[in-house]
């Protein structure tokens, strides 16, 4: 099945792109503010929390902080700063506000800091009083005063590469912050190489040559089929950039890099432009279509990328990903129908809880094999999702792996989310669990390196803990070789830390190594 665009399409494409990092005009303060009043949450702990924190010398209330640790664990969470203009429905946390928050570790002290990430959009919406912009991903409904503006929050991720720390959304070009004070220095465009209108959230560096793997997907606009994909150096100029489409338009939230390519998972969770028109979901699960697979070499051609097929499936994170010269494995979560209920079904189908619980599978492509088709192998019989890897191993091959658990088959856990952290290792399938308890929830584990002449898997896993009974958060440490042992250490931050995306461990060597 294919879904050509319609003629019309590409005026109307213009609509759907940002010109702007500002508002045309300034936004006028109001004459008196407007109420703030959220909806209520299904659990209070997820309430908006809106606080911009300093802690010096965070609480210790189990074990002992390793004083070697020298570094910062940067993460993406999201807040909401008003409610939001439009219903919406129960939409994550994916249309939420992004805040940058930091545990700064040095010499035993462990300092945490949190920061609303100053988009324009927050700006703009600060200087209102109120939500100006609407829908997820779809800038037709919004106030008119905000008309081109960079829809953006920058809630997903934060990277830090070659002296720079980027607070990214896969809807708009990367932010940089200051990794120090967490303060928005503002959108960053690779000194004006950069043309794409957005960046991927899930960027790779690769360890041997630390150059900074790339893309945007919708990057002529949202619902367009561009796709452009950069590589940076390891002192973050753009070296390589390469535009093609998709076979469909449908949402890309991450990808594979190996030593020697590069591989776009185009995935149907589709997007049409009349979806957007009609103010219907951006994005809706299509049980017609087929997974593709386009693999294109290291700083290759897009318009060489080669297609491979399979049949429907939902994927989005990869653990990692390598290739052998002829082969590329691929490790992700694979379930058979859309992990997010919250977009709807071509179709009016109904969601079906089972058949959308992922499972981590190693997708594989034979470069030299017959027909355009990948193979499937299941790694894991328990659902999972958040998978990490240490990431000393990104595009390399690799035996282990992290993961966040919904549920733990024979194991009665009440409440909901995620509540397990998983270790994998590949050479014999075996997992490692820890569990926080029943009235806690887990965000995605990290791997730290404690030495960085460990060997693979060998360090700390972080994990923020919600503690759901007790209203506060915990950042858990625990070793990553025996992860169902007594943790290392629990440092308790005296509130609710919103709920998190993706984060990522800096060495103090490498942040003091900023321009
Ligand atoms: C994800 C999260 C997003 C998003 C798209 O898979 C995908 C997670 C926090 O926002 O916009
Ligand atoms: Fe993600």
């Amino acid at each position: 099945m294919t879904h050509e665009s319609r003629p019309e399409d590409d005026l109307l494409a213009e609509r759907l792109t940002w010109s702007r990092t500002s508002p045309a005009r300034p936004i006028p303060a109001p004459d008196v503010w407007p109420l703030i009043r959220f909806p209520s949450t299904p659990d209070p702990f997820d309430a908006p929390m809106r606080v911009e924190a300093d802690i010096v010398g965070i609480e210790c209330i189990q074990g002992e902080v390793p004083a070697h640790l020298d570094g910062t664990y940067f993460k993406a969470v999201c807040d909401r700063q008003y409610p939001k203009a439009v219903p919406e429905g129960p939409l994550g946390a994916f249309n939420d506000d992004g805040m940058a928050i930091s545990f700064r570790f040095h010499k035993g002290r462990v300092d945490y800091k949190s920061r609303f990430i100053r988009t324009p959009r927050f700006e703009a919406e600060r200087a209102a009083g109120r939500s100006l912009f609407g829908y997820y991903r779809n800038p037709l409904h919004d106030d008119p005063l905000v008309e081109g503006v960079v829809r953006g929050i920058a809630n997903t991720n934060l990277v830090y590469h070659a002296g720079k720390l980027y607070a990214s959304k896969e809807d708009a070009p990367p932010i940089i912050i200051d990794p120090e004070t967490l303060e928005t220095i503002g959108h960053y465009d690779f000194g004006g190489a950069f043309t794409s209108q957005t960046a991927t959230a899930h960027p790779k560096i690769d360890p041997r040559t630390g150059e900074l793997v790339f893309f945007g997907y919708a990057a002529k606009g949202e619902t367009t089929r561009d796709i452009a994909y950069y590589e940076a150096d390891a002192n973050g100029d753009i070296v390589h950039e390469t535009w093609f489409k998709a076979p469909y338009s449908c949402m890309i939230h991450d990808f594979a890099v190996t030593q020697n390519y590069v591989v776009f998972p185009v995935i149907p969770l589709r997007s049409e432009l009349a979806w957007l028109e009609a103010g219907e979901s951006t994005f809706q699960w299509d049980p017609q279509e087929k997974v593709h697979l386009g693999v294109i070499p290291r700083k290759g051609r897009g318009d060489k990328a080669v297609w491979y097929e399979g049949p429907n499936r939902f994927a989005s994170h990869i653990m990692g990903a390598y290739d052998d010269g002829r082969r590329i494995y691929i490790d992700t979560p694979v379930s058979h129908s859309s992990y997010f209920p919250w977009f709807p079904i071509v179709g009016n189908g109904e969601h079906d809880p089972e058949r959308s619980k992922g499972y981590l599978s190693r997708w594989t492509i034979d470069l030299a094999g017959e027909g355009r088709s990948f193979t499937e192998t299941r790694l894991s019989n328990v659902p999972s999702e958040f998978p990490r890897m240490d990431d000393r191993y990104e595009t390399l091959t690799y035996q282990w792996g992290l993961m966040g658990l919904t549920e733990r088959p024979g194991h009665d856990a009440p409440g909901r989310g995620f509540r397990w952290v998983a270790t994998i290792d590949h050479r014999t399938g075996a997992h490692r669990l820890y569990y926080p308890g029943d009235r806690a929830t887990v965000g995605e584990p990290i791997f730290v390196q404690g030495d960085e002449n460990a060997p693979e898997g060998h360090g700390y896993v972080f994990v923020i803990v919600s503690r759901r009974d007790l209203m506060h958060s915990e950042l858990v440490i625990l070793d990553a070789q025996d992860v169902d042992g007594e943790p290392v250490c629990t440092l308790k931050i005296p509130l609710r830390i919103p709920r998190g995306l993706h984060g990522n461990w800096v060495t103090a060597e490498e942040l003091a190594r900023r321009d």
